[in-house]
């Protein structure tokens, strides 16, 4: 593979392609970047990219092609006209999807000779480039070593395995974790609203100090009924939870944490979208 990997071509401008080409200018890569609907890339050629008018010609800038659009339908529609264009070549995807969609991309590329790597992007767009920040790759060992310091500053590159889908199995399951404190944290709001709580009070004072001090438990004792600790109490738990069941429905506030999460994005959205 004769390839300039200093040379990163990013496809997809959103919120997260645009943070990722930003952090890897920062650190003095040659960045070449494409959007599906120009007008986005003002900013990163003023700090050095060069802008593409097609994929195509963001592949032929002639180093590694990162995709980092909104769904796997949307990778296979930029990428479909230009296959062959990357043959030879090195691609890491760092678009969200599913793990049957990772591996079949992973065949469609490979039927092309292309050699693929999967990614997920443990950061949001602001901390990109920070050291919190990590990405899941998974596929072939030696792509890794490749891609992972080319891509190092945009997070701290983590290999999770030959198999292509496990990127995407990693990332979907963290995410879960991360709705389903999400959707705890809305719930626990919406209680104390209905109550005519304070709310920032109740979120600096009690809220935030009890989720930290209660993280690594939750993380260390996720799955507890597969094998139950000695000092585990179930019946006291399941108790605990019906009591925030009764207050919920008392407060009129559904329990059911994650419908709660997903009917409150979707309203925040119609509200984005009427203006
Ligand atoms: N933003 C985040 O917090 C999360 C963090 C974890 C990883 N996700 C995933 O990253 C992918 C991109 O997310 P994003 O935040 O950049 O998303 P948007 O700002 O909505 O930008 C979407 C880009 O995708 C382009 N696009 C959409 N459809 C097509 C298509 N059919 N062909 C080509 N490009 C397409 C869109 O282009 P345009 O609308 O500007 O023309 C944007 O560049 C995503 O998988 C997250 O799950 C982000």
């Amino acid at each position: 593979m004769n390839m300039r990997h200093e040379q990163i071509s990013i496809l997809g401008l959103g919120a997260m392609g645009s943070a990722l080409a930003s952090s890897l200018l920062a650190a003095g890569r040659e960045v070449t970047v494409w959007n599906r609907t120009s007008g986005k890339a003002g900013d990163l050629v003023a700090r050095g990219a060069r802008e593409a008018s097609s994929v195509e010609e963001a592949i032929g800038a002639g180093g590694l092609t990162v995709t980092c659009l909104l769904d796997d339908a949307s990778v296979r529609e930029a990428l479909g006209p230009a296959i062959r264009k990357l043959a030879g070549g090195m691609l890491v995807n760092l678009t969200s999807g599913s793990v049957r969609q990772a591996r079949e991309l992973a065949g469609w590329l490979e039927g092309y000779g292309v050699r693929f790597l999967a990614g997920g992007i443990m950061a949001v767009p602001p901390t990109v480039g920070s050291e919190g920040a990590f990405i899941l790759y998974s596929g072939a060992r030696d792509v890794f070593d490749r891609v992972a310091p080319v891509l190092g500053p945009v997070g701290r590159p983590h290999w999770v395995g030959e198999d292509p889908g496990f990127a995407a199995l990693y990332d979907m399951a963290a995410l879960s974790g991360m709705y389903g404190m999400s959707a705890g944290a809305d719930h626990a709001v919406a209680l104390v609203q209905s109550e005519g709580g304070d709310l920032e009070t109740f979120k600096r004072e009690v809220l935030q100090p009890w989720m930290e001090q209660m993280l690594a438990i939750t993380v260390a004792g996720a799955n507890v009924s597969e094998s139950v600790p000695d000092e585990y109490n179930p019946a006291m738990q399941a108790t605990g939870l019906e009591n925030i069941l009764s207050a919920s429905a008392e407060a009129g506030v559904p329990a059911d944490l994650a419908g709660h999460l997903h009917a409150s994005l979707w309203r925040m959205q119609r509200a984005i979208t009427v203006g």
